[in-house]
């Protein structure tokens, strides 16, 4: 699995709707993830995946350079639901189907059924002529980083949760990670960010930003309770090697708020059983981790905090070679990711 900061072909994003996640029945969220693709259009091509009766509404709403492919999902993560592209020497790209349960099934998981979710990364790859493994493990893309040689970072929170893969040991998730991704060498994290729906995915607390260099979410807060986690996590790849045997050299950036859900944010959503409820007061797992990295930039969200300004001035001396795009992210951040959740990028040559 190349490194996100890797040359990609394209980027594949999903088109959001469910009015029992998205507010105002989706409009707000369209716009954020209209204005996410257009920001990335200027650096790759972009495909967005949308379902029959939205083609029309995605279509008036995405300039004509964005690509529309009709895909069915049930939400719009495609960073969870799309395939892990793969490459090997010879340029050859292939993508991993992982299995999904809706971030953790009818054990704490957001929503039932998922049915069309478990079709997207097929459906991507058949669109693109791109043969595909099959894996039998649960797993989200916003679960794993990787460096492109050979190194992955996860959190236990997420891949050893009883809710995804219960029959499975730790070195037997280790096993399928190596085997499907070609890594050797695994850094097990412990929590994801507080509050974290996911169940802690890693692609919100850190990130590569190049081969032995990690960028991670912190606070200096001590009464928060990311701050124990986030130290947690800088003594565990602090006292990590890589698979090339660096020593990494880790990066802080500052959360936003805390971060809580409004009323006015809470009533716009639709209550439907078998969904997870948006509710006032909920404390929001913001973070300025969650960035894309495309073909000479970045496309990083902004919450309208007063971190915004360093966060966006640190990503851009630890990218001095990307233009930095920063997008006001609060509607994707409402529906329980961000921006490197509601992307997937396929690797070129
Ligand atoms: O962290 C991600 N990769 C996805 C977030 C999905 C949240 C579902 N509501």
């Amino acid at each position: 699995m190349p490194g996100e900061y890797e040359p990609h072909e394209k980027c594949w994003m999903l088109w959001p709707e469910r009015p029992d996640n998205w507010r105002l029945n989706a409009a707000p969220a369209q716009k954020a993830f209209s204005q996410v693709a257009q920001a990335i259009s200027k650096f790759e091509p972009v495909a967005m995946g949308v379902s029959k009766h939205q083609l029309e509404t995605a279509r008036n709403a995405l300039p004509p350079e964005i690509e529309i492919v009709h895909i069915e999902s049930d939400d719009a993560w495609i960073r969870d639901t799309g395939p892990t592209f793969v490459k090997n020497d010879n340029n050859d790209v292939r993508g991993v189907n992982w299995d999904f349960n809706a971030w953790g099934g009818l054990d704490g998981g957001i929503y039932f059924p998922w049915d069309k979710d478990t079709g997207v990364a097929r459906n991507v790859l058949t669109h693109e002529k791109i043969d595909q493994y099959k894996a039998c493990l649960i797993l989200e893309g916003g679960s794993i980083h990787t460096d492109g040689q050979g190194t992955l970072i996860t959190t236990e929170e997420c891949l050893l949760n009883p809710n995804r893969n219960p029959d499975l040991s730790k070195i037997q998730i280790e096993n399928h990670l190596k085997e499907y991704l070609n890594v050797e060498k695994i850094i097990w994290l412990g929590k994801g960010v507080f509050m974290d729906e996911t169940d802690g995915h890693v692609d919100n607390l850190c990130c590569f930003i190049k081969p032995g260099e990690i960028l991670l979410h912190w606070t200096d807060d001590k009464t928060d309770p990311q701050y124990e986690i986030s130290c947690d996590a800088f003594d565990r790849l602090a006292g990590s090697v890589d698979a090339k045997k660096r020593k990494l050299k880790i990066h802080k950036i500052h959360q936003p708020g805390p971060l809580y859900m409004t009323e006015e944010e809470s009533l716009g959503v639709e209550k439907r059983p078998n969904v997870a409820p948006r509710n006032e007061g909920n404390r929001l797992a913001g973070s300025y981790v969650n960035f894309y990295i495309a073909n000479g930039g970045i496309v990083m969200p902004l919450f309208d905090d007063p971190h915004d300004k360093a966060a966006m001035e640190k990503i851009k001396t630890l990218f001095p070679d990307r233009i930095v795009t920063g997008i006001y992210a609060r509607e994707i951040l409402l529906g329980g990711g961000n921006i490197h959740c509601i992307t997937q990028q396929q690797p070129g040559v």
